[in-house]
C-alpha cells in the first residue's frame, strides 16, 4: 500500500487540500523530473471541504520545486562585500544571540526588527510574536501581509469591530450576483473561480460583475465588465450606492437595527450622480446602471476583492466602501451574500490570528488595547507592562528607519523584499545599509540573500508540520512527509532556539509544533477566532476545520427542572462564558451562556446581525474618492499597474524552476493598448523602457485591447535574478493608505520610451545570460 499524506497547498489563500505520495510506488515507475530527480506525487484531496479535489497548475507541480536550489546549511559573513562561508548552526545561533543582546542593551529593543510572511505556518508566526512582542518587548514584527491584506484587516476592524472574512466558499454556489472588484480570480484564486464558474454557467440568472481596468480572464467570464480607470473604485461604489438609494433598493430596517453612521454616508453618496461617476470612472452610464440593477435586484450578493482594492493609498476606504453596499442592502450574514476578501497567501489568515502585524497581538487582539495586552502578558507569564503599547514599525517604516540608522538588527524570513517591496532602488539601498541582516529562506540564491550577513536554511512545506488557515477560515494541518533537506530547520524551531539561548528556556520549551499550536489555540479562547477546540491531533482525525471552533461542548451535570438552568463543572469555568463569536472580550457585562445553549457555529459570521463593535452595530464608512497617490501628468502620462500571472508565484523562487510553468510564462512583458503602441511606433515584442520618478525598467511590448488606453500592465514576478532590469518595483512608489499602511503597488505614473530593435535583441541575449547565472547556482 502506498502511504498518502494529507496536506494543504502552500501557494495561494484558496487553501486546496492535497494528497502526497512518495515518488517510488509499488508497481508504478518512479516519478522523475527532467534531470532525473525523483518527485513526490501530488493530487487534489477530494475530501477537503474547500477545494473538493481540485488543484491548479501551481499546486499540481509544487513537488518539483522541493529539491532545486535549496539553501542547505547556515552561511555567514562579516560584511556584505565578503563571500559567505559555511557555518554550523551553533556558530550561527551564537552570532545571532550575541548581536541581539548587544543591540538590546545599547540601542534598545526597538532597534530589533523582524519581517515575516503569510507563508509561515501559524506555529512560526506564534513563536515569532512571543519572542519579539513578548520576550524582547518590541512590536517591530511586520509581515508581507502589509503589502497584501492589511487594508482588508483595517476595513473589517473599522466596519465590524473585528477582522475576519464573514463568508465561506459554499456562498459561491448560493449567490445570485458575484461582484468581483480588483481581483483576477481566474488566475490568482483559480479554484474559487472554478467553483463559481461551474455554478454561473449552469444558472443563467446568476450575474457576474467584474471591476478591473484590464480585461483579464476573470473579466472575460463576466456578464458585465466595468473597465474603470485605475483608482476610481470609490467613485464607482458610491455611484452604485447612489442609484440603489434612488431606486429604493436599500434595506431601511437593516440600516436602522444593525448599523451606525448611515447619515454621514448618505450625505457622501448624494454627490455621486451617474454622469459624474461614469465620467470619472471612464465607463458608460448604462453600464453603471446595469451594475446597480444587478445588485439591487439580486436576493443574494457576494462581493469578492483582492489586490486591486487593498493595494491602494485609500485601500481601507475602498474596503469599507464595499462593505457599505452590503450594509445598506442587508447583504450579509446569510447564505450566498457578504463582503469576502480573497486572501493572497496560504496562511496570511493564520498570521492575522497569531497577531502577525506590527499593531496586532495573538487572538485578534491589538497592542493598543491595555486589557488585551494584559491578557497576553499574563498568558505568557511576563511581567505587566512587558508588551509595548506602541504599534511597531510597518515594513516600509523599517526601510526608512534603516535609512535613519536606527535599526540594529533586521531579521527577514519567508519573503523576498529585494523584489517585492515598492521603490526597489530605495529599498535595496536601505537594505545595503543594514548593520546586521539575518535572512531565513528555503532557497538560494534569491535576490534578498545579497543583503544578508547570515543565511539560515528553512525547512519548508512537506518538511515540517503545522497549520494554515485559508480565506474561508478553514484550518488545515500541513503535514511533513519527508525530512528537512540538508540542515534546514522549521522557522518556529529557529526562533525558539534563539529564544532559549537568550534565557527564555521556559517560554520556548516546546518539543514539537503540536505543542506550539495547542498553546496558541488556548490564547484564542473567547475571541472571534476561537480555535480552542482544535489541535494537530483533532485536525488529523477530523480533517480541515473552520473557525470559530471552541472547545467541545461540556455536558451539564445538573439541570434545574423548574428554571431550566444548567450547571456545569467548574473546571475552565470561563470557557463556557461570554458571547462566543462576539469577541468583545468583556467578560463582566454578559451573563455567562453555557456552550450547549449557544447556536451551532455557522459557516458564516454575523448570522445574528450583531457585530463586534461596542454597540453591536456595523459602522458605515463615509468616504469621498481621493484617487491615485501619483496620478498621471504630462511628464509621466501613463498609469502603470502591476500584478500576477496564472502559473508563477511571486518572485519565482519555486515556480521559476518548474519547466511547465516556465514555458507558460517564458519572459516578462508590458501590456499596452494598440492605440498607445502606435503612438510610440512600437510593434509587438519590441522593447519599451518604462520610467517613473524612481527608476527604470525594460520590457517587450505585448499589444492588446485587454488594457485600456493610457494604462499599462507588467507582471511582478521578474526580479534581478530572472531578467535584467524588468523589475516592476523599480517603478512603484511607497505611498500608502493612512489606516492600513499598505502601499499603492497597483498604480504609479510612468513614461514610455521605445528602445531600438537592435538594442532589444542585445537585451534578449543579456536576459539569457541572467538565466545562466541562475543555472550556475543550481
Ligand atoms: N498565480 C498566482 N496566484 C496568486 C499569487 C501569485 O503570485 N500567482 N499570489 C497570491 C497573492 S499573495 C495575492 S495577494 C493574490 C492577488 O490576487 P489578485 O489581486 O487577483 O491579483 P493581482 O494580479 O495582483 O491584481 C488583481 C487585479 O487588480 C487590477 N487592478 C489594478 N488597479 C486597479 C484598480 O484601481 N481598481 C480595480 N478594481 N482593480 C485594479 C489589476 O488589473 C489586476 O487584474 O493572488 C494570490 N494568488
Ligand atoms: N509591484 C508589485 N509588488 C508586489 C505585489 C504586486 O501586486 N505588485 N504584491 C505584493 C504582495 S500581495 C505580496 S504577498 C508580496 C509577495 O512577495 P514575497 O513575499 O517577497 O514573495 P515570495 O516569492 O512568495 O517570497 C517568499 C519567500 O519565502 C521562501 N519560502 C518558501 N517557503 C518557506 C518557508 O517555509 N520558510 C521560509 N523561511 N522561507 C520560505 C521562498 O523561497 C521565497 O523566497 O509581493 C508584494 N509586492
Ligand atoms: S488554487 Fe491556490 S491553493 Fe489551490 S492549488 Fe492553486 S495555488 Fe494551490
Ligand atoms: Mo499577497
Amino acid at each position: 500500500m502506498t502511504e498518502i499524506t494529507k496536506t494543504v497547498c502552500p501557494y495561494c489563500g484558496v487553501g486546496c487540500g492535497l494528497e502526497v505520495s512518495p515518488p517510488a510506488q509499488h508497481g508504478k515507475p518512479t516519478n522523475r523530473d527532467s534531470q532525473g530527480t525523483p518527485i513526490w506525487r501530488v493530487r487534489g484531496d477530494k475530501a477537503h471541504p474547500s477545494s473538493q479535489g481540485m488543484v491548479c497548475v501551481k499546486g499540481a507541480t509544487i513537488a518539483e520545486s522541493l529539491d532545486k536550489n535549496r539553501l542547505r546549511y547556515p552561511m555567514v559573513r562579516d560584511s556584505l562585500e565578503q563571500e559567505f562561508r559555511r557555518a554550523t548552526w551553533d556558530e550561527a545561533f551564537d552570532i545571532i544571540t550575541k548581536r541581539i543582546q548587544t543591540v538590546r542593551f545599547t540601542q534598545g529593543p526597538e532597534a530589533i526588527c523582524m519581517y515575516g510572511s503569510g507563508q509561515f505556518q501559524t506555529e512560526d508566526y506564534y513563536i515569532a510574536q512571543k519572542l519579539m512582542k513578548g520576550c524582547l518587548g518590541t512590536n517591530n514584527f511586520d509581515a508581507n501581509s502589509r503589502l497584501c491584506m492589511s487594508s482588508a484587516v483595517a476595513g473589517y476592524i473599522q466596519s465590524f469591530g473585528a477582522d475576519g472574512p464573514p463568508c465561506c466558499y459554499d456562498d459561491l454556489e448560493l449567490t445570485d450576483c458575484a461582484f468581483l472588484i480588483g481581483t483576477n480570480t481566474a488566475e490568482c484564486h483559480p479554484i474559487i473561480f472554478n467553483r463559481f464558474e461551474k455554478y454561473h454557467k449552469k444558472n443563467r440568472k446568476v450575474k457576474m460583475i467584474v471591476v478591473d481596468p484590464r480585461r483579464t480572464p476573470t473579466a472575460e467570464a463576466a456578464d458585465l465588465h466595468l473597465a474603470i480607470r485605475p483608482g476610481t473604485d470609490i467613485d464607482l461604489l458610491n455611484g452604485i450606492a447612489h442609484l440603489l438609494m434612488r431606486w429604493n433598493y436599500f434595506d431601511p430596517a437593516f440600516i436602522e437595527d444593525c448599523t451606525s453612521n448611515f447619515p454621514a454616508y448618505a450625505e457622501v453618496i448624494r454627490h455621486y450622480s451617474p454622469d459624474v461617476v461614469a465620467h470619472r470612472c471612464g465607463i458608460s452610464v448604462e453600464d453603471l446602471e446595469t451594475a446597480a440593477r444587478y445588485w439591487g435586484e439580486s436576493q443574494r450578493v457576494l462581493s469578492m476583492w483582492s489586490m486591486g482594492v487593498n493595494q491602494s493609498s485609500e485601500g481601507t476606504a475602498k474596503v469599507r466602501t464595499i462593505i457599505n453596499l452590503h450594509l445598506m442592502t442587508g447583504q450579509i450574514g446569510k447564505p450566498g451574500a457578504g463582503p469576502f476578501s480573497l486572501t493572497g497567501q496560504p496562511n496570511a489568515m493564520g498570521g492575522r490570528e497569531a497577531g502577525g502585524l506590527a499593531h496586532l497581538l495573538p487572538g485578534y487582539r491589538t497592542v493598543k488595547n491595555p486589557q488585551q495586552r494584559a491578557e497576553v502578558e499574563e498568558f505568557w507569564g511576563l511581567k505587566p507592562g512587558q508588551i509595548s503599547p506602541n504599534p511597531g514599525l510597518s515594513v516600509w517604516d523599517m526601510i526608512t528607519e534603516l535609512e535613519n540608522g536606527n535599526v540594529g538588527l533586521l531579521w527577514i524570513a519567508a519573503t523576498n523584499p529585494a523584489v517585492s517591496m515598492p521603490d526597489l532602488e530605495r529599498t535595496k539601498k536601505a537594505l545595503w545599509r543594514s548593520p546586521f541582516t539575518i535572512y531565513q529562506d528555503a532557497y538560494y540564491p534569491t535576490e534578498t540573500a545579497a543583503y544578508a550577513h547570515v543565511l539560515l536554511p528553512a525547512a519548508q512545506w512537506g518538511e515540517k508540520t503545522g497549520v494554515m488557515t485559508n480565506s474561508e477560515r478553514v484550518v488545515t494541518l500541513s503535514q511533513a512527509f519527508r525530512a528537512p533537506l540538508g540542515e534546514a530547520k522549521a522557522d518556529w524551531e529557529i526562533f525558539a532556539e534563539v529564544g532559549r539561548r537568550l534565557g527564555f528556556e521556559k517560554e520556548f520549551s516546546f518539543t514539537n509544533s503540536a505543542e506550539v499550536y495547542t498553546e496558541f489555540a488556548q490564547l484564542t479562547s473567547n475571541r472571534p477566532c476561537d480555535m480552542t477546540g482544535m489541535s494537530h491531533e483533532q485536525l488529523q482525525a477530523e480533517g480541515a476545520t473552520q473557525w470559530p471552533h471552541p472547545e467541545k461542548k461540556r455536558e451539564p451535570i445538573f439541570i434545574d427542572s423548574d428554571t431550566g438552568v444548567l450547571s456545569f463543572e467548574e473546571e475552565g469555568g470561563e470557557k463556557g462564558s461570554g458571547e462566543w463569536g462576539m469577541g468583545s472580550g468583556d467578560k463582566s457585562s454578559s451573563t455567562p451562556t453555557p456552550y450547549s445553549l449557544l447556536p451551532t457555529p455557522s459557516k458564516r459570521l454575523y448570522t445574528d446581525f450583531r457585530f463586534h463593535t461596542p454597540d453591536g452595530r456595523a459602522r458605515f464608512g463615509a468616504y469621498h474618492s481621493r484617487g491615485l497617490a501619483e496620478p498621471p501628468d504630462p511628464d509621466y502620462p501613463f498609469v502603470l499597474t502591476t500584478g500576477r500571472l496564472y502559473g508563477h508565484w511571486h518572485t519565482q523562487t519555486r515556480t521559476g524552476r518548474i519547466e511547465k510553468i516556465r514555458s507558460m510564462h517564458p519572459q516578462p512583458f508590458i501590456e499596452i493598448h494598440p492605440r498607445d503602441a502606435s503612438g510610440l511606433n512600437i510593434k509587438d515584442n519590441e522593447w519599451i523602457e518604462v520610467r517613473s520618478r524612481r527608476g527604470k525598467s525594460k520590457f517587450p511590448a505585448k499589444i492588446t485591447r485587454a488594457i485600456a488606453p493610457g494604462t499599462v500592465f507588467v507582471p511582478m514576478h521578474w526580479g534581478a535574478l530572472w531578467a535584467e532590469n524588468s523589475e516592476a518595483n523599480a517603478l512603484t512608489h511607497p505611498e500608502s493608505c493612512p489606516d492600513s499602511l499598505q502601499p499603492e503597488l497597483k498604480a504609479c505614473a510612468v513614461q514610455l520610451v521605445p528602445i531600438t530593435r537592435q538594442e532589444g535583441e542585445r537585451r534578449k541575449e543579456k536576459r539569457v545570460k541572467g538565466e545562466e547565472v541562475i543555472k550556475m547556482h543550481a
